[in-house]
Order: C-alpha cells, then sequence, then structure tokens
C-alpha cells in the first residue's frame, strides 16, 4: 500500500487505519445490548441477516451449476449495513441500492422466490427476468433497483427525493446505498451537492468495504476520509460499524429521523468487510488471507448471535429453528425459480422498442 488510509475517525476515538478490523468502535459489536433491546427484535435482525447469508450461500452454487449467469456481486459479511439500515426506514420510504442489492431487497421484503427467479432470468422475476441480479425492483415497496453502473444510483435517489419535496410528501426518506468506489464519481458530489443545495430528503448509506473491485480505497480516493467529503457539502455525517447490526440500526434512526425533521439530507460512512471476491468472475488476489480472516472474526452475524446469547435473549433451541426457518424459506425460493418459465422468444423486443 502507497499511503495509509486516514486515521482521523473523530468521533470514534480512533487512531488506527481503518483496514483492520474494528478499528475505532468502542464496543465493536460485543459487550452490553442497548437496554430494551427484547428478544423478538433480536431475533428480527437476527433473522434478516441469515436469510440473505443463506440465500447468497445457495446463490454462489447455484452461479457454479450455471443456473444463475452473468454477474453475481456478494454482500456475504455486510449483512448488518443492509438489515440495520433498512431496518430503521418506514415502507414509504424508497431505497436506491447498487450491484450488491440482494441483501437489501431481502431485507426490504421483496419475497426470497421472486429474488430468485429474477437471478435465474425467470419471467416470474421481481423485474421479469429482464434484469438478473444486478437489477432487482420491485416497485411496490418502493425499491428502486439495482444500478450496475458505479455511483448512477446517487441522482435517481436525488430525484426521488426531489418529487417527494415538490409533490408535498412530507416526511418521506429516499435511502440511498452506494459503494466506497462512487465516492470517487462526479455523481457523487454533483448529487451530494444538489441534495445539501436543495434541502432533499435523503439518506446516503455508503457501504465502505476497503475496495472497489481489486483497487484499495487508499489508490481511489485522495482522502480515504468519507465522511469529511459529505461534511464539505454541509451534510451531517456519522462514521459506523458496519459489523454491528444494533450500531448500524441506531445511527439509521438518527439519520432517518434528521431527514424527516430537516427536510434535507443526512449521511452515513458504514464500515464493513466483504468476505468474498468482488464477484464471481474475480479471483481475489490483492488482499491478504491475514486481512479477510481479522475481519471474519468480526461476522456481524456471529458477533450478534453470541451478544444474544450472552444475554440471555436466545438459545441454542432459537437458533436451530431460525435456521431450519431460513432453509425453508430458501429451498421454496429455489423452487419458484426452477419451476419458473423463460419469456418467449417473441417477447424479445417488448418494452425495448415503442410499439
Ligand atoms: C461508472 C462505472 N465505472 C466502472 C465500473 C466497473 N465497476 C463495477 S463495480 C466497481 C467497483 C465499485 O466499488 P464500490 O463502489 O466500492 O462498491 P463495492 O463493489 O465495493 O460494493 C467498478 C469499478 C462501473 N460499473 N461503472
Ligand atoms: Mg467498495
Amino acid at each position: 500500500m502507497s499511503r495509509p488510509v486516514d486515521a482521523r475517525d473523530a468521533g470514534v476515538g480512533s487512531t488506527e487505519p481503518a483496514r483492520s478490523a474494528g478499528a475505532g468502535f468502542a464496543g465493536a459489536g460485543a459487550g452490553q445490548l442497548p437496554p430494551g433491546l427484547d428478544r423478538e427484535h433480536g431475533l428480527e435482525l437476527l433473522r434478516g441477516m441469515l436469510r440473505i447469508r443463506r440465500f447468497e450461500e445457495r446463490a454462489a452454487e447455484l452461479y457454479s451449476l450455471a443456473k444463475i449467469r452473468g454477474f453475481l456481486h456478494l454482500y456475504i459479511g455486510e449483512e448488518a449495513v443492509g438489515v440495520g439500515v433498512i431496518g430503521a426506514l418506514t415502507p414509504d420510504d424508497g431505497i436506491v441500492a447498487t450491484y450488491r442489492e440482494h441483501g437489501q431487497a431481502l431485507a426490504r421484503g421483496v419475497p426470497p422466490g421472486a429474488l430468485m427467479a429474477e437471478m435465474f432470468g425467470k419471467a416470474n422475476g421481481c423485474s421479469r427476468g429482464r434484469g438478473g441480479s444486478m437489477h432487482i425492483f420491485d416497485l411496490s415497496r418502493r425499491f428502486y433497483g439495482g444500478y450496475a453502473i458505479v455511483a448512477g444510483g446517487l441522482p435517481i435517489a436525488v430525484g426521488l427525493a426531489l418529487a417527494d419535496k415538490l409533490a408535498g410528501r412530507e416526511g418521506r426518506v429516499t435511502a440511498c446505498f452506494f459503494g466506497d468506489g462512487a465516492v470517487a464519481e462526479g455523481e457523487f458530489h454533483e448529487s451530494l451537492n444538489l441534495a445539501a443545495l436543495w434541502e432533499l430528503p435523503v439518506l446516503f448509506a455508503c457501504e465502505n468495504n476497503l475496495y472497489a473491485m481489486g483497487t484499495p480505497i487508499e489508490q481511489e480516493l485522495a482522502r480515504t476520509d468519507i465522511r469529511a467529503r459529505a461534511e464539505s457539502y454541509g451534510i451531517e455525517a456519522e462514521v459506523v460499524d458496519g459489523m454491528d447490526v444494533l450500531a448500524v440500526e441506531a445511527a439509521a434512526r438518527r439519520a432517518a429521523a434528521g431527514v424527516r425533521e430537516s427536510g434535507g439530507p443526512r449521511f452515513l460512512e458504514l464500515r464493513t468487510y466483504r468476505f468474498r471476491a468482488h464477484s464471481m468472475a474475480d479471483p481475489d488476489l490483492y488482499r491478504g488471507k491475514d486481512e479477510i480472516e481479522d475481519w471474519r472474526h468480526r461476522d456481524p452475524i456471529h458477533l450478534f448471535e453470541t451478544r444474544l446469547r450472552e444475554a440471555d435473549l436466545v438459545a441454542d433451541a432459537d437458533l436451530e429453528a431460525l435456521e431450519a426457518e431460513v432453509a425453508a424459506e430458501l429451498a421454496a425460493a429455489v423452487e419458484e425459480a426452477e419451476g419458473g418459465p423463460f419469456e418467449p422468444v417473441e417477447d424479445l423486443t417488448k418494452d425495448v422498442y415503442a410499439p
């Protein structure tokens, strides 16, 4: 690495580089649970993360079997971000995501069967099989995609928020997920500038997993302190331990409340890590096994499960029941995808050209 990652984690008290797992986050996902966390909510968060993990592990297998084709970008390791942020939203809020969006779609309640069928390219998929893994869309849940273009979702989120503002739909938030790679794109700056200038209700959720494909953050960003960039547009921003689902949920609640109260944007930089390669086509040769192992010790599911166990909120039987529930749901989803039809060839140009 030519340059160190910014060590300026002001507010989380770190002087360590962000590359080490959990650097600077007090508690770092372990220890006391916040007062008021009940068993039911704990199980809900755990179920949300486990559902994503098992879904994607299966998706990786199905990709190897060529049931899923094209690109496949897994969210494994980052589940606490999607579950925590989306858990702080209401059904009326909108969501815009990237090509690494299966987790957000599941957290939003897109049915696993419709999601898997989409990844199979089947007509019973949520985008009628025309989008695939990178273009998950579900209007009924205000899930506005799934964008393959890095930073491409940011202007869309700003546009959705502008529409809400112009139409007087007060109290709505549009949450926009994007990676650290998007921060180097012009669209990031244009979007933050307009959201701040026009006071638009956007919750920017930057998933900083330290890499954009094989490029480490210190080789992509002149300044790796992403929060400072948001603040330079006058947007209130917070750095969050993205491996700690409760920390993410709490920060997202603060940010969403800030958006609703002010009508203007808020920004979260969620420090996270992907355990798998960038995509199924990536041999993952640009980072050391030690680094991956270090982060695996902060697996968001394992961390949270341990905390719930230590607080006696869950026991072995609960976790077994949860695994069985998720496995049954997943088996049904795969069956739905397998059994779905492909669109007929006659429909190839439908919705492409005006009739
Ligand atoms: C405008 C644009 N440039 C390049 C690419 C190729 N590309 C696909 S994913 C990616 C990395 C993005 O990294 P990041 O935003 O950090 O998201 P992550 O994959 O880490 O979740 C790149 C460069 C693209 N899709 N769009
Ligand atoms: Mg990244």
